[in-house]
């Protein structure tokens, strides 16, 4: 869990509370949303990781004064209204929110506004978050933000407060590039990179997090990606899947509620034959009409059925002042109307449809009463009736029916799975469900209460947390610190006391300086004095990307060991023999190439080099910088597609340059190829590159690793630049030494 104890900040677009006023009588009421629930039961926890009461920062309608009057009634959580003025609002959350984003992101890009006032009042008010959100923080404090409306508040935050922890969550699915790029291109730089403030990024599903690592990928190749971790020089960010989960206990005990009991009785009594259930917000992403003409066809294909089922569908109001709302219920009104009158008799209505939201005890009894619960969302970031439905089942009965575009499908494998704009699948999964045996339907959800037992709203919760408190070790191990002081005299002592030594050295921006034109590059002669003297007691190997034959040019008179391509081919110090490390040279580079010439061929100035071992696209000197990135992102991408496994082939993404080389060798495997034939006690490694990393990583826990430059590293010190590299081998080499 996380360490530093300050208070947790929640950020989402709306209040968890809201004012009721009821005879005169002003009452603060709570919502009973998922999150929030999740969030009271963590604050009783007994190792509850933050101190004090939560902040929730929120936008509310009700005014400021009001909301801080009755804050205190709400327990452990403090309400922090931000005030969003009226004009920005409309064109912020129902414009860019709600009119772009979400039809976007949902896949109905037909449905979505690109207008600029929406992205100039979308921006205004992360702001306004942010600012609400800085007159309250503290160090320490970590700040949990939620969903699509809050996407640029991470970044605004981590420009502010550059040492608290940020997590965000996505409520909604991120979609795949294609759809992400119809955004104009500084809108999405602005999303993503608002996002990639936070250090914890959480999504749904794995498809999410692809696709968001996709996106990141395309505009940001430079971004090495490891697993789920992104490097972003500076920072490390962790992208993972966190599938939301529900309250299980609240929806199983209410089975045997009275209350629920009741309404349950109610309506088998009124309904005495099987029931079909489906609850929605209206929303065109929920599939309602496609839902109800797959009802219509199995009655139309199941006689046999009709008068012996009934579909109770409600539909919660929403948005319905807008325009496209209207005409979706107009249109289900009518969907509803025609099935009734085709089908319906004298005693039987097949649709009963209602306009309205229910309260919990309805809810729960509506879930426990039906045989069928039918959630077909067209896309839904998770669903979470679906769960409901699940954990009000009690009594083991009942058939749910999924659509496989819920992100809840990728958990819930036991459901009859549909694609719902399939309406003969819809129609036989119905026929299927109905006629279920009811030791199928026990054993089928037996296993899907589980599982949600298991991975309920707390264990998410936890998840989350413990993820964040992880990645924070990792962040600790990747910070760096200085050589200096402390540092700098133990590995001097260290150096002076050891009887065998080795020393690694990458070339390009550590013994020498990076140039403009690679070519140009020269070994300073006081940095070819220092290796000379260096040999001296001591193993020096020269680590490099470079081919033989540069190497060979530049540094082939000293006597030392040389690694060139990456690790590929070994020098030796006395026989001066290069010998490659892996034997067989394969034809893999017939195939790379002339996808390499294709982009030279689009990007004038670029080049292909070809070593022995890899093959190199540069575009450092092709003079439109911003045209030839693009360039070299669509050939990152389509390299990435392009090999498979087991071509055991890999892409690195350097400075102006994307090479492709065998996954097998690395400087890391060279370096411990030193290692197996002699025993060192004393094993100091430098470099500037991402490369230098597989050294640092593989290299044994007692060796010194130090890291030119800032970003951040695997290695356990940091010298500030190149410039620092000669004065400390200088200064190494003036240890009082027993050799
Ligand atoms: C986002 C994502 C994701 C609905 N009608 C009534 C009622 N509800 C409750 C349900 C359920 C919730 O509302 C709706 O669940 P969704 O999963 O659709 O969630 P949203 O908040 O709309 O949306 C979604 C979710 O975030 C969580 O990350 O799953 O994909 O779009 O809890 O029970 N509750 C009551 N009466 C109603 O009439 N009492």
């Amino acid at each position: 869990m996380i360490n530093n104890k300050g208070k947790l900040i929640i950020a989402a677009y709306r209040l968890p509370f809201k004012i009721v006023y009821q005879n005169n009588h002003r009452e603060l009421f709570q919502n009973s949303g998922g999150l929030v629930s999740a969030v009271l039961s963590l604050s009783t926890q007994k190792n509850y990781p933050f101190s004090g009461n939560i902040s929730w920062v929120g936008h509310s309608e009700n005014t400021a004064l009001e909301l801080q009057e009755l804050t205190h009634e709400a327990g452990p959580i403090d309400a922090i209204p931000v005030t969003i003025p009226a004009e920005i609002n409309a064109l912020y959350y129902e414009g860019f929110c709600n009119d772009l984003i979400w039809p976007l992101f949902h896949y109905f890009p037909s449905e979505a506004n690109f207008d600029k006032t929406y992205f100039e009042a979308y921006q205004a008010a992360n702001q306004l978050f942010a600012d609400k959100i800085a007159e309250i923080t503290e160090p320490g404090d970590t700040i949990w933000i939620h969903d699509y409306q809050l996407m640029g508040l991470p970044a605004l935050l981590r420009e502010k407060f550059p040492g608290n922890t940020i997590a965000f969550f996505f409520h909604i699915p991120f979609p795949s590039f294609e759809i992400f790029r119809l955004l104009p291109v500084s809108w999405r730089k602005y999303l993503i990179d608002g996002i990639l403030g936070a250090d914890l990024i959480g999504f749904h599903t794995n498809d999410y997090v692809r696709y968001f690592l996709g996106t990141v990928q395309r505009l940001y190749p430079q971004y090495e990606q490891r697993l789920h971790y992104l490097n972003l020089g500076n920072r490390l960010v962790e992208i993972d899947a966190f599938p939301i989960s529900i309250d299980f206990n609240k929806f199983d005990d209410a089975y045997q509620q009275p209350e629920v009991v009741k309404i349950r009785t109610e309506i088998k009594q009124h309904i005495p034959h099987k029931i079909i259930f489906s609850v929605d917000r209206l929303d065109y992403s929920k599939g309602l009409l496609h839902r109800l003409i797959g009802y219509e066809l199995f009655l139309e294909n199941n006689p046999g059925w009709r008068g012996k089922v009934t579909f109770l569908m409600v539909v919660v109001p929403s948005r319905d002042t807008i325009g496209q709302y209207q005409q979706m219920k107009t249109e289900t009104d009518m969907l509803v109307g025609k099935i009734n009158a085709r089908f319906g008799e004298i005693n039987w209505q097949p649709v009963i449809y209602q306009y309205r939201s229910l309260p919990f005890e309805e809810l729960a009894a509506m879930y426990s009463a039906s045989d069928v619960a039918l959630i077909t969302p067209v896309r839904d970031g998770m669903n979470l009736v679906c769960k409901e439905y699940v954990a009000s089942r009690h009594d083991n009965r009942g058939v749910l029916i999924l659509s496989e575009m819920a992100g809840a499908a990728a958990e819930l494998s036991e459901a009859i799975l549909i694609n719902p704009t399939d309406n003969d699948d819809t129609a036989n999964a119905i026929q299927r469900a109905l006629e279920m045996h009811p030791d199928e339907q026990e054993g089928r959800m037996k296993a899907l209460r589980q599982r949600l037992r298991i991975y309920d709203i707390d264990t998410w919760t936890n998840d989350f947390f413990a993820q964040l408190s992880s990645l924070e070790t990792e962040q600790e191990r990747l910070k760096h610190t200085y050589l200096k002081g402390k540092t700098m005299r133990d590995i001097k002592e260290k150096y002076a006391n050891a009887a065998s030594r080795i020393i690694f050295l990458d070339f390009d921006g550590t013994l020498v300086p990076i140039e403009r034109n690679p070519q140009e590059v020269r070994l300073s002669e006081d940095m070819a004095e220092i290796l000379r003297r260096m040999v001296a007691g001591n193993t020096v190997v020269i680590v490099s990307g470079r081919d033989r034959r540069f190497l060979e040019r530049e540094i082939g008179r000293l006597p030392v060991y040389i690694v060139a391509e990456h690790g590929a081919l070994v020098r030796d110090i006395d026989t001066r023999l290069w010998t490659p490390v892996y034997d067989s040279m394969d034809d893999w580079k017939g195939a790379i190439r002339p996808i390499m010439d294709l982009f030279v061929a689009r990007c004038p100035g670029a080049f292909v080099e070809e070593k022995e071992t890899s093959l190199a696209w540069h575009f450092r000197v092709v003079a439109d910088k911003q045209y030839a990135q693009r360039r070299a992102n669509e050939l990152s991408w389509q390299l990435h597609n392009f090999l498979h496994p087991e071509l055991n082939l890999q892409i690195i993404n350097g400075n102006k340059v994307i090479e492709v080389k065998k996954t097998h060798y690395n400087k890391g495997t060279a370096a411990l190829s030193f290692l197996e034939n002699k025993p060192y006690d004393f094993i100091l490694a430098m470099g500037d590159d991402t490369t230098d990393e597989d050294m640092f990583e593989a290299l044994p826990e007692t060796a010194y690793t130090i890291k030119i430059g800032e970003d951040l590293s695997a290695a356990r010190t940091h010298l500030p630049s190149q410039k620092d590299v000669l004065p400390f081998l200088k200064s190494l080499l003036a240890s009082p030494g027993k050799l």
